[in-house]
């Protein structure tokens, strides 16, 4: 059975539009932050939790994975998002007994996702039984043997599936992918599949290393920093003080992106008088409006107007490069007009934008979501490295590749193994390390999931937090796919959509969230994180746990793996649980860069992860053995006579599928998410008004599974100063939009960003 997407909180007659901002931050941010937070936490529990965000002996913000400045930190570390993650998190709201007796599983599953999310933190597990309409109350052991039996009485292991949000910590993840891997299944899909997957492939192509190479400092001691296809302001606003510092020291911004965001316009840092009564920081020197899916033309257009001025760095390119000349042919060659429609920019403005580069000494290139969710996405970031080679902006000081991650662990749960195919030395250090067998076949990523899903060939789905159901694509292809499983679990802190789209059997496993104190035999725990540049370092809640009956992510795997293994397991899983020094001991035999961890995570500030590239040039991870050169054939996405192009992206007031509120601030929407930015211009030619209510189809003729049309209802339109052609929407609403198999080439990512749509009057 396939549900239309819940609706309720939305009357779009109400919503209200106002003039977008000019500027991001200051007195609004702060009064949300601690409104949000006095609303779930009270005055005092607010004032306790938010003094120890971010600090040395306190949590790791559970928002975004941009780092803490090392050395001094300030008394308020965090912004307004992160208080708002927290505020979420430290909740005094519950979901207890009386909640599910109260609700039918019909009724919860016509809530939104932000209906949910308010009622408040799971107090202890619950099971759906088969046929049931109500979820109830299960013991840890009775319900962690339901899971057991089902995994062991499945024909092959791989028909489970094992997924992965970014905010479990690395021992958790280390523990979960050795619980995975010693049942038997490299099925370890996460939510990186459908976020910096491009990134990853793009980059261990080419660099030999799938993380970004610059550090905070480097990006103060930027000439010039390039921020493409990513809305900071919002979903990683402590970058704009980063920015706002390196501008200080001399460094010109360029913004690519098809929309004006607020924050890259101007900003007005909070933490300094002048950012809170002034006019604020102005902050791009450059705002480039590209079309969606432009940046690969842009950045070959860049590459071959550098070679053509004689620009390119030669010392580095001999020394440390590989397949400079078939680049040099391919890009000498480019084709104007093509770049002309792809980018929608002038001549002018590109020849401007490559001219900064040619004068900058120290480049920094970040990207988002903007650039990994497209059909070419590992061209486009393989043509951003060719420019940043070109100009031998790797591995000095003040420069280097910078994708900026999501999730507050993505990249630490990805270095401790989360991934359908670590590297054959990963496989044999856990074989040596446990004297287990590990198996090689490569897994589900989060689409191929999905379909084995829906085709019957996957028959338990697993997931340690996140919200499947309403993060990927196609929304009733995903839910009819998990409908179909035998057993769907969850571990959560709070109630998501995914807990209402379940197999015959459901759990709903608790935890605990990062503010809170984790007590186990040997005391109170902490644990690690990485983040977006591959700084690990401990992180430690303090709040009472919000319920007595929460485990912790790691008591969960390690009781989960004694009953699926059975007590005999060479894994001291036992020892494990009971405190983390000892997990930490193994993940330093185990994971590259980690020797020594247990003592160099109690540094004050943790320490950095070896990355050959930035530390020494080094580029031996490559098949060239140097940083290759590629020679990407140009995609120019076809856009349809009277269509748009779509981007699904996130308003200021959610973080992913958590809704905090229904507002997106800087973009001047008040009071619902199901609208539709669309450009003035393309409203006049298309004949359709501001504040009208359309329904968006998406057009994908050459879908497999021959269903070339998806239907989202009701989306009032916003009247927007968009690049001309490129419409947005806010995601998860329009998910059900995106085809399951229109993917990334190479990394598989959902092309959320580029979608093919017309807009429909509503009768
Ligand atoms: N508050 C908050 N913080 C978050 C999150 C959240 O939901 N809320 N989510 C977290 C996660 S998991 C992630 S991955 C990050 C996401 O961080 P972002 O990538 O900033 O998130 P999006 O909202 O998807 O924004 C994409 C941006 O790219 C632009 N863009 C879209 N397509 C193109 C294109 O083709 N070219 C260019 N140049 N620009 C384009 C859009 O206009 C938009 O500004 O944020 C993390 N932090
Ligand atoms: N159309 C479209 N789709 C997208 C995107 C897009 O831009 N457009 N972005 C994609 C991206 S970048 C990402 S990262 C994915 C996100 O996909 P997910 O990571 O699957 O989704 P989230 O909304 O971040 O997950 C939120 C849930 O995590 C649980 N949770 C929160 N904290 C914890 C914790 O500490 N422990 C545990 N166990 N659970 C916790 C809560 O129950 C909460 O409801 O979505 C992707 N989907
Ligand atoms: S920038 Fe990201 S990690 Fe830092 S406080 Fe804000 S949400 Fe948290
Ligand atoms: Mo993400």
């Amino acid at each position: 059975m396939t549900r239309k997407p819940p609706q309720q909180d939305v009357d779009e007659s109400q919503l209200d539009v106002t003039k977008p901002k000019g500027w991001a931050a200051g007195i609004p941010g702060v009064a949300v932050s601690l409104k949000r937070g006095v609303e779930q936490m009270g005055v005092t529990r607010t004032a306790s939790t938010l003094r120890l965000l971010n600090q040395r002996e306190g949590f790791d913000c559970p928002g975004c994975a941009w780092p803490e400045p090392q050395g001094h930190r300030k008394l308020a570390e965090f912004c307004e998002n992160g208080a708002k993650a927290v505020a979420e998190e430290a909740t005094r709201r519950r979901v207890g007994r009386e909640f599910f007796a109260e609700h039918t599983i019909t009724d919860l599953g016509e809530k939104t996702d932000y209906w949910l999310g308010q009622q408040g933190r799971i107090t202890e597990p619950f099971v759906l039984r088969e046929g049931a309409t109500h979820y109830e109350p299960i013991a840890w052991d009775a319900a962690l043997r339901l899971v057991a039996e089902q995994l062991n009485g499945l024909a092959s292991p791989d028909q489970a599936v094992f997924y992965t949000s970014g905010r479990t910590s690395n021992e958790a993840a280390f523990l979960y992918q050795l619980l995975v891997r010693s049942y038997g299944t490299n099925n370890l899909p996460d939510c990186s599949n459908m976020c910096h997957e491009s990134s990853g492939a793009a980059l261990s192509a080419t660099t030999g290393i799938g993380k970004g190479s610059v550090s905070i400092n480097d990006v103060h001691g930027a000439d010039l920093i390039v921020v493409m296809g990513q809305n900071p302001g919002t979903n990683h606003p402590r970058m704009l003080s980063a920015l706002e510092e390196a501008k200080g020291n001399g460094a010109k911004i360029i913004a690519i992106n098809p929309l004006p965001e607020a924050g890259l316009m101007r900003f007005k840092n909070p933490q300094n008088v002048r950012g809170l009564v002034g006019k604020g920081t102005p902050l791009a020197d450059e705002f480039v409006q590209i079309k969606l899916g432009g940046d690969q033309a842009l950045f070959q257009a860049i590459g071959s107007l550098l070679l053509s001025w004689g620009a390119e760095d030669r010392d580095f390119i001999a020394k440390y490069t590989h397949g400079f000349e078939d680049y040099k042919a391919h890009v000498t060659e480019v084709d104007w007009a093509s770049v002309d429609t792809a980018t929608g920019l002038s001549r002018e403005q590109i020849t401007k934008v490559a001219r900064m580069f040619a004068d900058s000494e120290r480049t920094i290139v970040c990207w988002a979501m903007g650039l990994t969710q497209h059909k070419h996405s590992v061209p486009s970031i393989q043509e951003i490295t060719n420019v940043v080679l070109l100009r031998g902006m790797i591995g000095k000081p003040g420069a280097g590749l910078c994708p900026v991650r999501g999730h507050s662990n993505v990249q630490g749960d990805r270095t401790m193994g989360i991934w359908e195919k670590m590297p054959e030395k990963f496989m044999s250090a856990l074989e040596q390390e446990f004297s287990i067998r590990v198996p090689r076949k490569h897994g589900f990523d989060t689409v191929a999931a999905i379909r084995a899903m829906r085709d019957g060939d996957a028959r338990v789905f697993f997931a340690v937090g996140g919200n499947f159901a309403s993060a990927s694509p196609d929304t009733p292809v995903t839910e009819k796919a998990l409908r179909g499983c035998d057993l769907t679990v969850h571990v959560s802190t709070k109630l998501n959509r995914s807990h209402f789209v379940t197999g015959k059997v459901a759990l709903i496993l608790p935890t605990l969230g990062r503010t809170e104190s984790d007590l186990q035999h040997s005391g109170e725990q902490f644990v690690t994180v990485e983040d977006s540049m591959s700084v690990v370092h401990r992180s430690r809640g303090r709040l009472a746990p919000a319920s007595d009956h929460l485990l912790s992510e790691v008591s969960i795997v390690c009781r989960l793996a004694r009953e699926v293994l059975g007590g005999e397991h060479p894994v001291p899983w036992e020892e494990f649980e009971k405190d983390y020094d000892a997990i930490r001991d193994r993940i330093a035999n185990v994971v590259p860069g980690c020797s020594d961890y247990n003592a160099r995570v109690r540094q004050p500030d943790g320490f950095v992860l070896p990355h050959a590239p930035r530390d020494a040039r080094e580029f031996n991870a490559t098949k060239s053995g140097k940083a290759n050169f590629t020679a990407n054939e140009l995609t120019v996405l076809h856009v349809p006579e009277s269509r748009l192009l779509l981007q699904t992206m996130r308003s200021h007031d959610q973080y992913n599928t958590t809704i905090y509120g229904l507002d997106d601030r800087y973009r001047g929407v008040k009071d619902g998410r199901r609208v539709v930015f669309v450009a003035p211009d393309d409203l006049t030619s298309l004949g359709f008004a501001d504040g009208e209510v359309v329904d968006i189809v998406s057009e994908w003729p050459e879908d497999p599974t021959g269903v070339t049309e998806r239907r989202a209802e009701s989306f009032r339109i916003v009247s927007y100063p968009t690049a001309v052609g490129c419409a947005a929407a806010y995601f998860p609403e329009a998910n059900s939009l995106v085809p399951l198999d229109s993917t990334a080439t190479t990394s598989g990512t959902p092309t959320s960003k580029s979608i093919v749509v017309r807009l429909e009057h509503r009768g």
